[in-house]
């Protein structure tokens, strides 16, 4: 591959060391021409050649190990069975020939959502890669989508590579191009998962024992949250914000609601309607949900007006969180004047069985919280990875993928479910250098802190009922500015001189400066 002048050789690296695969690059001049390969394992420079070698202990490559080489005495060491990839790791590492173990990431005989692999094979060599699936797009007739391959249901599997160049120097087939375990030539991952047709859910329990975030009491001040926890940016959930709301006990389950709200008032109900009122909800729900299951989720922003008073009157912003949104700060905030997506950030939700939302990034640098009053919430936080970590990461690939929600699902229970059990379910295995996505059970009372930047999907277990808030945080105060001076008008960069202190307006100044746009 040539560098462009818009990839720099720094910005590469950089993405390098960020890649879950990548082990380093080959840089190479040849006359005008700069070449890069990014490859597995990089040989030592000769004098036509430079090398970047990346720093991770572990490369994870997509592809199950292959070594068809005769003339090499390369081959499985080991194999294991229900074992974890942490202990897998540790096996790998101590053995003395050991550089490598391939696991099914996406088995066929699933063991069900648990921290233990189906099978781990230990290698001490690598000729090559098995990727599973050869994907080749026939050529669509004009007007007509390509057509995809038929025989795609395959088990995909994933190698951990031990990133020890001592013990991989002549053990490594040198020329393992990164780039040919991608799925397709936009990814930066390992992982572009194949989805196929939702299964039954795990149930509460399973996901449950797979949640080890860490709990705090919701009686904190809001500064020793904020130097605590907000500063280090990473989620946590916190206990009983909820108590002393009056949500508490009115809001029970969605019948419970039935009389909480007026017939007439306007709502946002997928599965039912972008707009409908409380009526048409209730009717719906009697014939619908009652008799057929039908699937609903209320998404609606509680802005000014009816709802928003009402839904207010229940719950109140928990402590650690008061006063602390930067966007309300901003010259004309009170007289609503912002930019679509801006202004209150509130939302009210209520989601039957298997509904839920994708995995996203939340919207204009915010971070966020979300109460759940009542049910279950099953979230899956990929790690902070924003260089190489996208929403189009996480998502099926169309081309391996046997399963299509309908593009207007009338139960409203497809897409997300769908995605849960055919890549949330195994998202603990997707390693990206030391860490993996985590599974969290969020239950009734608690309240999750998830800062911004976070790829997170979440699926409602059963009926839930959540308040959610997102908001400008000061710890994230590079992101932000950023944001005001690239989505807002002029008077918004009054904000640097009328609430930004010493230190704020440094890191502001760091940030962007001059403060024109
Ligand atoms: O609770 C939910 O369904 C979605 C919460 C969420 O991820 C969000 O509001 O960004």
């Amino acid at each position: 591959m040539n560098l462009s002048p818009l990839r720099t050789e720094e910005k590469e690296k950089r993405l390098c060391e960020n890649a879950a695969d990548c082990g380093g690059i080959l840089f190479r001049s040849l006359q005008s021409t700069r070449q890069f390969a990014k490859l597995l394992y990089v040989p030592v420079a000769d004098e036509y050649s430079e090398v970047f070698i990346s720093s991770k202990a572990w490369l994870v490559h997509r592809g199950l190990v292959v070594n068809d080489d005769a003339n090499k005495d390369y081959g499985v060491i080991h194999t294991a069975t229900n074992i974890t990839i942490p202990d897998a790791r540790n096996y790998c590492s101590s053995h003395p020939d050991c550089v490598a173990f391939s696991i099914p990431i996406q088995t066929e005989k699933l063991l069900g959502l648990t921290h233990d692999v189906d099978e781990a094979v230990f290698f001490n060599g690598i000729s090559s890669f098995d990727y599973g699936i050869k994907i080749e797009i026939p050529d669509a007739a004009p007007g007509e989508k390509p057509l995809r391959p038929d025989n795609i249901i395959e088990t995909e599997w994933a190698t951990h590579i031990l990133h020890d160049r001592t013990k991989l120097t002549g053990r490594v087939n040198v020329r393992v191009d990164i780039d040919d375990s991608k799925y397709d030539d936009f990814s930066t991952t390992p992982y572009r998962p194949c989805c196929h047709p939702p299964t039954d859910l795990p149930t509460i329990q399973e996901v449950r024992v797979m949640d080890t975030l860490k709990r705090i009491s919701c009686n904190i001040s809001r500064e020793e949250f904020y130097n605590t926890y907000e500063k280090s940016r990473i989620p946590i959930m916190l206990t009983g914000c909820d108590d002393d709301w009056p949500a508490h006990k009115l809001w029970k389950d969605t019948r419970s609601l039935f009389d909480r709200f007026d017939n007439s008032s306007t709502w946002h109900i997928s599965g039912v309607s972008e707009n409908t009122t409380w009526s048409n909800f209730l009717e719906f729900y009697e014939q619908n949900v009652t008799h057929y299951g039908a699937g609903y989720r209320v998404f609606t922003k509680l802005e000014d007006g009816y709802l928003s008073t009402e839904v207010h009157k229940d719950y109140k912003v928990p402590q650690p969180f008061v006063d602390a949104d930067i966007y309300v700060k901003l010259p004309q905030y009170e007289k609503r004047h912002f930019p679509i997506g801006f202004g209150p950030m509130h939302w009210f939700l209520i989601g039957s069985k298997g509904t839920g939302t994708l995995p996203h990034i939340d919207p204009h640098q915010t971070d966020a919280w979300n109460t759940l009053v009542y049910g279950h919430k099953w979230w899956i936080i990929y790690p902070l990875r924003p260089e190489i970590l996208t929403e189009g990461e996480t998502l099926c690939f169309s081309l391996c993928s046997t399963y299509n929600p309908p593009e207007d699902s009338y139960l409203n229970n497809g897409e997300e479910k769908s995605w849960y059990m055919s890549v949330g379910l195994h998202a603990h295995k997707m390693y990206f250098d030391q860490e993996a996505p985590m599974h969290i059970l969020q239950r009734a009372g608690e309240t999750i802190y998830l800062p911004y930047g976070y790829v997170h999907a979440v699926l409602n277990m059963d009926e839930t009922i959540a308040v959610t808030q997102n908001y400008a945080s000061p710890a994230n105060l590079n992101g932000v500015w950023s944001e005001v001076l690239s989505q807002g008008n002029d008077r918004w960069k009054r904000l640097y001189f009328q609430h930004f202190n010493r230190i704020q307006r440094r890191e502001a100044r760091k940030a962007k400066w001059p403060i024109a746009a």
